[in-house]
């Protein structure tokens, strides 16, 4: 064999050693984390910033197409991404030796910024990817020597019986690889598996609210196929920037209020709950939440009026906007009056549905404000209430394609029957929910092809910022039907016809579904 013949042959035995110097880059870089600083994962804060700079269209996507493995699909296009580039190194490295170095370098860099310059940062967090670069140059360093060493060996004829280096390279190829691969995966799941505050949410104690919500007869229907008045936990949609869930634990966690305000306060957790909880029934809406879409949910939520938290501080005039911000760096801007009005229910919330807020629901804080959408209101892992102006500060999605400030679109969902499910001829319950926060729903109308428009039956509202269910029967004949709902709000207004999509400001339009009726 000539030493041209064998060229192919070691650029991919290269690009394999390229691929394991990458995985013990992060390998490395994982387990340093797990003892120098747990959010400095370098895989973890490059996604995060490919999230924050993604445009707006391609985001809007991929929570369209992909829904809650969104971030699934992230990790691994990006894994994938760090393969090819993994690879492309072992063979610069073979080609030119120090490229490949040069290239895990500036990986380095370039991840170590990403991790330095988020919200989460911690002192030692440049030290992981230090960690990461300087095991996989070295891996990397050796596994080419060898390999080149081979390639001598093959080329000169010598040596080749030994098979030192061939040996050698396989070998310390296998290890490094396996190695890797299971610190790697080990290191993650002990991140994982010892964020203790799983533990410390199981075992809180939210105190009894002063008060309940009372739940009149008649708000739940029972029409098989509609909604439940509230949204188990775990069914209530997911929507944020967080690429891993933040994991707060209550004994530290702390919000400070400040910006225009007569003096600047920390509240603890026990401060915020010893103030005395109240029960709150309210929908929640995303702006992302297409016409017919998932993305709306209920609970029943214990929490403390943000205004009564805005008055400790003392709001000076002059403020129009609240910058509630996240732990992971994540911002909302909420106009002061939502928060303030007398009339309006806005509290920041330890409790959903009867347990302390989900990881994922932003334990163990989070704002929840009846009739905005949640990108402007709803802030998860809160930590901090800035008092201000829309002029001088913007939240997180200003800059992104959407309005800095979003009332929620009153709207009607058909929940039964499910467009493209036939139904039997006969009695056919058509039903759903229908939602106007701060307004209330007035009436529910189906129109079936184009027939009149027919009143549905509505369950009794719990308050005007939950949604409330409806349902019309209707003597359904074989064929193909279209079914059209709009709401009336308590102000009389009719639900907007005309579609918009829901950049900048909301989704708006009738769902109309197909439905195929069975002889
Ligand atoms: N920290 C943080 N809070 C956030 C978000 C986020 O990305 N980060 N997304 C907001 C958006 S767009 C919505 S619709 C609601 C969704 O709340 P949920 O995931 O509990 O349903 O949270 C809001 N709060
Ligand atoms: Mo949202």
């Amino acid at each position: 064999m000539g030493a041209r013949r064998t060229r192919p042959r070691f650029l991919l035995w290269a690009a394999l050693a390229g691929l394991i110097s990458g995985a013990v880059f992060l390998a490395a870089a994982e387990l340093v984390a797990l003892i120098a600083a747990r959010s400095a994962s370098p895989i973890l804060a490059v996604g995060s910033f490919v999230i924050d700079i993604v445009p707006q269209p391609v985001k809007e996507f991929a929570i369209t197409a992909f829904g809650a493995a969104d971030k699934i699909v992230l990790l691994g296009s990006l894994g994938l991404a760090v393969a090819i580039a993994s690879a492309i190194a072992g063979i610069l490295q073979y080609l030119r030796p120090h490229l490949g170095v040069a290239a895990l370098v500036l990986a380095g860099v370039l991840s170590g910024a990403a991790i330095v310059t988020r919200a989460s940062a911690e002192a030692l967090s440049f030290v992981p990817p230090l960690a990461g670069t300087i095991a996989g140059s070295v891996i990397l360093i050796v596994l080419i020597r060898r390999l080149q060493g081979w390639r001598e060996d093959v080329t000169s004829g010598e040596g080749a019986a030994k098979g030192v280096n061939r040996r050698g390279f396989l070998l310390t190829s296998a290890i490094a690889g396996a190695s890797a691969v299971i610190a790697g995966v080990a290191a993650r799941a002990v991140s994982a598996a010892t964020s203790s505050v799983d533990a410390i949410r199981g075992a809180l104690r939210i105190p009894e609210p002063r008060s309940r919500v009372t739940i009149p007869e008649g708000a739940e229907l029972d029409v098989d196929g509609i909604s439940s008045l509230y949204t188990p936990n775990d069914q209530f949609y997911r929507v944020d920037t967080a690429l891993t869930v933040p994991t707060i634990d209550p004994a530290t966690w702390r919000l400070v209020v400040d910006g225009m305000v007569d003096q600047r306060i920390e509240l603890s957790f026990d401060d915020l709950i010893g103030r005395g909880l109240d029960e709150y029934s309210i929908t929640l809406t995303c702006v992302s939440n297409e016409v017919g879409g998932n993305l709306v949910g209920s609970a029943r939520w214990l929490g403390v009026p943000v205004r009564d938290i805005l008055a400790l501080a003392g709001v000076q005039s002059g403020a129009d906007m609240v910058l509630s911000r996240s732990v992971d760096g994540y911002t909302a801007s909420t106009p002061l009056a939502s928060l303030t009005d007398e009339g309006t229910d806005a509290i920041l919330a330890v409790a959903m549905n009867g347990e302390p807020l989900p990881l994922e629901h932003g334990f163990p804080v989070r704002m929840v404000v009846p009739g905005l959408y949640g990108y402007v209101s709803a802030t998860k892992w809160l930590t901090e209430l800035k008092v201000t102006t829309f002029a001088r500060d913007e939240a997180y999605w200003t800059p992104r394609g959407y309005d800095a400030e979003a009332p929620i679109k009153f709207s009607s969902r058909v929940d039964t029957p499910k467009a493209g499910a036939p139904v039997p001829a006969g009695t056919v319950a058509i039903g759903g929910v229908a939602w106007a926060q701060t307004v209330g729903i007035d009436r529910v109308e189906v129109q079936i092809d184009d027939g009149d428009w027919q009143e549905a039956t509505l369950s009794t509202a719990v308050n005007v910022d939950t949604w409330v269910q409806w349902f019309l029967e209707w003597e359904a004949e074989p064929g193909t039907h279209y079914v059209t709902v709009r709401a009336v709000n308590r102000d009389g207004e009719v639900q907007e016809q005309e579609r918009a999509p829901i950049a900048p400001n909301g989704s708006s339009g009738w769902q109309r579904t197909l439905v195929t009726v069975t002889g």
